[in-house]
């Protein structure tokens, strides 16, 4: 096992990290730039670098001075967190020449499943269902619109080197699928530096569904059940859930096990993601791999009774997975909401400034993962989570009781933050009968009133 580990992310997740190596005896690294300088999590750590200045590319993105670090620090491991370098194939390949472990998928997988195209041809390959569409990436405007009219329209033009909705482009009409396909694949070539596109039936109004994947270097590959992420807008989510609400137990275990499936065939080992989208005939497709530790991690911990985390480390070190899939029960509801500091009444945009009042709620099934505290300034440089609440609870209906009554009592100052929204959507009718599809907030979110 490790003696060290250098934690290569920042806020909730960095202390995330420091406090499962505290837990399992590994001493921890943290890393920071000049914006995080005095953040109080960084005291957590054993001992804690700065790596450059606040711009993430000088800094959290900048390969050399992580390494740099890793290697004053005597770190044997690094852990990535999720966004900045957590899915940099090249990172992991790095951290690999350099004889430190990279705790994640290995470079190969990540590679692999990195490229959509690919990750569907592998999901076809393993009897996982895709949605119709092009095989591989589309080669000619005739090629794509022969294929559209096979599968009929809309369609949606995809990266192959994208993700996370960034680069998609619906056509409804044959003018429509012409110029989506120019300017998707210039987007994809600016963004990923691959113009590759593909093409696949839309399927309108779907649900989000995503298995949370563990697997060791021994063979063993387990899910700990599903999440439902349909509460989002733009992409970016607001509210993710454990179990899925009004998801059929059959649909359930089908979605889990094609999930596994899919891992077993990719050569991939640590914590991952198999993303599909559910159609209301519940009919469920493949659409990505997150190959990383994902933000909403906790609500599959909370509801499995595993510390994803920890699994992350004892997988990288080398460790057979101690529980089997029989071993792992799926206990209560629990629901994540993200507290970010954006002002709902001006488009969500960013609320940086120094938390001047912070009262943070708890009781029976309450957890915040967050680094704020009083004094502590949202920084303009970074993603604006102040931090997840998160409940855990017997039934669904006591999960968003919990979860209001936690909001209720959550004061925070200084700031503007997503909390009033989450109230209104957590008090709508169609949150509460589980009804939310990927579009639902985007359609509905003009009715909540204004921020209390
Ligand atoms: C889709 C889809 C519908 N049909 N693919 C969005 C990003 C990535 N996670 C996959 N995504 C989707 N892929 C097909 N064939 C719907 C989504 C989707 C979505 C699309 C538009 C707006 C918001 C969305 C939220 C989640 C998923």
């Amino acid at each position: 096992m490790f003696q060290r580990i250098l934690v290569a992310n920042r806020g909730e997740i960095a202390l995330r990290v420091i406090r499962a190596c505290r837990e399992l005896g590994i001493e921890s690294v943290a890393v920071f730039s000049e914006a995080d300088r005095g953040a109080h999590y960084l005291e957590l750590a054993d001992e804690k670098y700065c790596i450059g200045p606040a711009p993430s590319t000088n800094s959290y993105l900048f390969f050399n001075n992580i390494i740099a670090a890793a290697e004053i620090g005597n770190a044997q491991a690094i852990h990535p967190g999720y966004g900045f370098l957590a899915e940099n194939a090249e990172f992991a390949r790095i951290c690999r020449e350099c004889d430190i472990e990279f705790i994640g998928p290995p470079h190969e997988a990540m590679n692999k499943l990195g490229d959509k195209v690919a990750a569907r041809q592998m999901a076809m390959a393993a009897d996982v269902p895709v949605v119709p569409g092009s095989d591989g990436l589309i080669t000619s405007e005739a090629e794509a619109v022969r294929i559209a009219e096979e599968i009929g329209y809309p369609v949606l033009i995809k990266a192959t080197a994208g993700g996370g909705g960034k680069g998609m482009r619906v056509a409804r009409n044959v003018d429509d699928l012409k110029s989506g396909l120019k300017n998707a694949a210039q987007e994809a070539e600016k963004a990923f530096k691959n113009a590759g596109v593909y093409l696949e039936k839309y399927v309108e109004n779907p649900r989000h569904i995503e298995v949370q994947i563990l697997a060791d270097r021994h063979g063993h590959v387990l899910h700990l059940w599903e999440r439902d992420c349909s509460t989002q807008r733009k992409h970016q989510k607001l509210i993710e859930e454990s179990p899925a609400p009004n998801l059929p137990e059959a649909v359930r275990q089908s979605i889990c096990e094609s999930a596994c499936r899919l891992i077993r065939s990719a050569d991939y080992d640590n914590a991952g993601t198999v993303e599909f989208i559910v159609d209301r005939d519940f009919n469920f497709y493949f659409i990505e791999v997150n190959a990383r530790i994902q933000v909403e991690h906790p609500v599959s911990e909370q509801v499995s009774g595993i510390d994803l985390i920890e699994e992350q480390i004892r997988v990288a070190a080398g460790e057979k997975l101690s529980f089997t899939q029989d071993d792992i029960p799926r206990n209560g509801s629990a629901i994540e909401v993200r507290i970010n500091a954006e002002d709902p009444n001006h488009d969500f945009r960013g609320s940086p400034g120094t938390i001047t009042k912070l009262r943070v709620p708890g009781g029976r099934g309450v957890r915040f993962d967050s680094h704020v505290h009083e004094g502590y300034r949202i920084s303009p440089y970074y993603d604006s989570m102040v931090g997840k609440l998160i409940v855990h609870r017997p039934t669904r209906e006591q999960a968003i009781a919990c979860m209001l009554r936690a909001l209720d009592e959550f004061v925070i100052e200084g700031v503007a933050t997503t909390i009033p929204l989450l109230k209104q959507i957590l008090r709508d009718p169609a949150f509460a009968n589980g009804e939310v599809d990927t579009r639902w907030l985007e359609r509905t979110i003009d009715q909540f009133i204004p921020a209390e």
